[in-house]
């Protein structure tokens, strides 16, 4: 049993408790206004009180059950709807409790949905991805492997491998049978149709990280330029300190942006200048770090002149994609907006927003040239469990397709590898015994889920 709802102070919490005793243990601290039972699935009006004192009162709330197989858990559910806030919760949890029950573990209740079945590990982890969703996209990506995408295309992964081995199993069970190039090649092909299905899903893992992370944006240039307020004016909010004297950042502060198709990670950085003090030294250095693993940079500066010097040195420090930014338009005359056009320059004004839209525009193409546009309904790898695993059934498919070209061992040795390949896969789907999976992966979730 466990408090499901968020904790502090709001308007309801809801109590979970499931398990073949939930009921039988609920009903010595809950009494639904005309008695037990309750139908099935209907939140009833009960009281709420302590096992050792049922004249007394902890809450007035709603209780519903849902009986097993019917629920969340495959296991029977007593879910209590009482209010919110920090001593109610507790004294309800507490009361259970005291009744019987003991309190669940993080993300139990999920975990015991897949051992009873009701969902793949995949899909239990896309709950949790759904939960911790900061993001459109990465909220998009939760709910496409919720609905079964990346399940379905990893089971026919699966098919794949199983029928590599079924064709292994023919050329033991019949060695020397002459039946023409038949297993030798279709193994083959067999095995290269799997291999080009596993890389297509391992392409998906930048993008995934795209979906989750954001793409990081760094904010470069020199001191004074007006990163730290086009920072501002982007996020609409006052988030970084900004003044007239160079040298106001001095460490990288980064915030993520809702934007389609994938959030951005809006990084501010200290100024890049040579005759820095120490401490704006260091700065700089992270500035610098942050250049290096940018997925686009935008170069700030005020003239055209300054800016062509920024993104020459940008350029030395970061491989990625540089859009220029010609910062505080606003206090320049309509004929002094001449650009050079060799790189993409957008004139922005953090003060009077112009330019904001184009410069994110700019952003975005740069992000997708770099990424490329994923399909709508490819299902993403979305976390390195998935990687790792996807990787691991790799490895093992391209040295048994060596050694089965190679023809130097009989079958059964080859065969060791696609085994593990196959391995590889149930564990990802968690179709195996896999308790010491399903620990790590429950374990990041939250309780009462
Ligand atoms: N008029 C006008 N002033 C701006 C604009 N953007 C920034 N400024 C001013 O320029 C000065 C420097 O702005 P910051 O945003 O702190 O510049 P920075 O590039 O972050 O500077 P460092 O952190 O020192 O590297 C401040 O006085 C800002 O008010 C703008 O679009 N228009
Ligand atoms: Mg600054």
């Amino acid at each position: 049993m466990a408090v499901a709802t968020a904790p502090g102070r709001g308007a309801i919490a809801v109590v979970r408790v499931s398990g073949a005793d939930a009921l039988r243990i609920c009903c010595r601290v809950v009494r639904p206004i005309a008695g037990w039972p309750v139908h099935a699935r209907e939140a009833t009006r009960c009281r709420i009180h302590d096992v050792d004192d049922p004249a007394s009162t902890i809450d007035d709330g709603l209780v519903t059950v849902f009986p097993a197989p019917h629920s969340y858990t495959g296991e029977t559910i007593v879910e209590l709807g009482v209010h919110g806030g920090s001593y109610v919760p507790a004294a309800v949890l507490a009361a259970i409790v005291h009744a019987g029950a003991r309190p669940a573990q993080p993300g139990e209740f999920t975990e015991r949905a897949v051992l009873n079945g009701k969902l793949d590990l995949l899909r239990a982890e896309a709950i949790g991805d759904l939960i911790d969703a900061r993001s459109r996209a990465a909220h998009r990506m939760a709910l496409q492997q919720l609905s079964g995408a990346l399940s379905h295309r990893l089971a026919s992964l699966r098919a794949g491998v199983i029928e590599i081995e079924a064709l292994l199993a023919y050329d033991v069970d019949f060695p020397g049978e002459d039946d023409g190039a038949l297993p030798r090649q279709r193994v083959l092909g067999a095995c290269d149709a799997t291999l080009a299905a596993l890389d297509e899903l391992l392409a998906t893992v930048p993008v995934a990280i795209l979906g989750r992370e954001g793409a990081t944006v760094v904010l470069a240039g020199p001191p004074n330029a007006g990163k730290s307020s086009l920072l501002n004016a982007l996020v609409g909010e006052s988030r970084v300190i900004v003044s007239e004297t160079p040298g106001t950042t001095r460490d990288a502060v980064d915030v993520l942006l809702e934007h389609d198709p994938w959030p951005l990670r809006l990084v501010d950085t200290a100024g890049l200048r040579d005759d820095a003090d120490p401490v704006e030294r260091l700065g700089i250095e992270v500035s610098m770090r942050w250049l290096a693993q940018a997925h686009v940079v935008v170069a700030c500066a005020e003239t055209v002149e300054s800016l062509e010097a920024a993104m020459a040195a940008i350029g030395t420090l970061s491989a990625a994609p540089i859009v220029g930014a010609l910062t505080k338009r606003d206090l320049v005359t309509k004929s002094e907006q001449i650009l050079p056009m060799t790189w993409p320059v957008v004139p922005v004004s953090a003060t009077n927003g112009a330019g904001l839209v184009a410069l994110l525009d700019q952003v975005t193409m740069a992000v997708l040239a770099t990424t490329g546009i994923a399909e709508a309904d490819t299902p993403m790898v979305t976390r390195a469990r998935h990687r790792a695993a996807l990787e691991r059934a790799r490895g093992e498919l391209a040295a048994f397709r060596e050694l089965w070209s190679a023809g130097v061992l009989p079958a059964p040795v080859a065969a060791v590898h696609v085994r593990e390949a196959s391995l590889a896969l149930d564990e990802l789907i968690g179709t195996v015994d896999v308790n010491d999976v399903l620990a790590r992966v429950f374990s990041t979730f939250c309780v009462g889920k």
